[in-house]
């Protein structure tokens, strides 16, 4: 069986990998998913190497921290030259129990992302699979979302959603409704996971990308959340509404490389755990280890100095595959 929640051991993980990282074609999906909110994107082709080569770097320094740690790590497929990128696998692989699905992703240009993962879970004999093709025609965009975080991005005319929209806790899923996740896509997640889970919608968050920003869980009954997003906890959906907090602290922004940026200083929050008594932080978050720690966490610091400029810390940079199962 695979992974079903964020923080029980981890036994195998996926680290994506910065090379080959593209600014897409400009179209509708770019402007409305990634940029709603964030300037105008920059101009098609290869980030700098600069970029690419430090986050590379860190990544490798990442995997020998894994390593240490007992944890196996996969890579996605070097001889796939992404349209968008393989950094952020967690965006488009969602594993739960002994399902994998490639999930219909907000930006056309990540539509074949999956290419880059799929190979890994050959070796799991009893793994579904699933990938869901839609056809992402201009009507699934709503451009009046530029600038206005109160319209979303996605309509419903089909269903839609980035992997990264979703948090595990065993028999509970949790997903965001926002510019990056539509309500269709969260009734298409509870049809595939059928009864091994229920789904519950949070809405009225944060609009933006994805839940990984907004929320994490630590242990069962205690959640890291960011309390720009979420102002009291009856916006959580009921289940989690008698969990204990950790209010994360305002984040040390760690800037971005001038003229390209994917995210807000909250990547913070966007943190891997590799049990319920370690997770992994980026390196200048002195604030949030000091809280963690009042809860029995370590965290290991480590550096991830283009989060911001690709638009993921540890949690979006990986997928849980494999954890000790509870
Ligand atoms: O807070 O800007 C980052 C995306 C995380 N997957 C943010 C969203």
């Amino acid at each position: 069986m695979l992974s079903r929640n964020e923080y029980s051991q981890l036994k195998t993980v996926i680290v994506g990998d910065a090379t080959g990282a593209k600014i897409p074609k400009h179209d509708i999906s770019l402007r409305c998913v990634n940029y709603a909110d964030n300037g105008t994107p920059p101009e098609q082709g290869l980030y700098p190497q600069q970029i690419i080569d430090e986050a590379n770097e860190d990544i490798d320094k990442f995997i020998q921290f894994l390593i240490k740690e007992n944890v196996n790590v996969l890579r996605p497929d070097v001889e796939h030259d992404p349209v968008y990128y393989k950094f952020c696998p967690r965006d488009t692989v969602f594993v739960h129990d002994n399902n994998v699905l490639y999930t219909p992703m907000s930006l056309r240009a990540r539509a074949d992302e999956h290419t880059a993962y799929r190979k890994l879970f050959d070796r799991y004999e009893s793994v579904q699979q699933e990938t869901v093709n839609i056809t992402r025609e201009d009507s699934l965009y709503n451009t009046a979302c530029v600038g206005n975080p109160n319209v979303l991005a996605l309509n419903e005319t089909e269903p839609c959603f980035d992997a990264a929209n979703i948090l595990k806790d065993n028999d509970d899923l949790y997903y965001l409704v926002s510019n990056s996740g539509n309500l269709r896509g969260a009734e298409m997640l509870q049809h595939f996971v059928g009864d091994t889970a229920k789904v519950h919608t949070i809405e009225d968050v944060y609009s933006y990308m994805h839940l990984d920003s907004t929320i994490a869980f630590l242990r069962e009954g205690l959640l890291l959340a960011n309390p720009s997003r979420i102002k009291d906890r009856t916006q959580l959906p009921e289940k989690l509404q008698n969990w204990d907090i950790v209010w994360a602290p305002e984040p040390v922004d760690i800037g971005h490389y001038p003229g390209f940026n994917n995210s807000s200083p909250w990547l913070s929050v966007n943190l891997l755990s590799i049990n319920e008594r370690l997770v992994v932080v980026e390196e200048h978050q002195h604030n949030l280890r000091i809280e963690l720690e009042k809860h029995n966490i370590d965290c290991a610091m480590l550096p991830m100095r283009q989060a911001r400029t690709l638009g993921g810390c540890f949690h979006c940079i990986t997928v849980d595959v494999e954890r000790e199962n509870v």
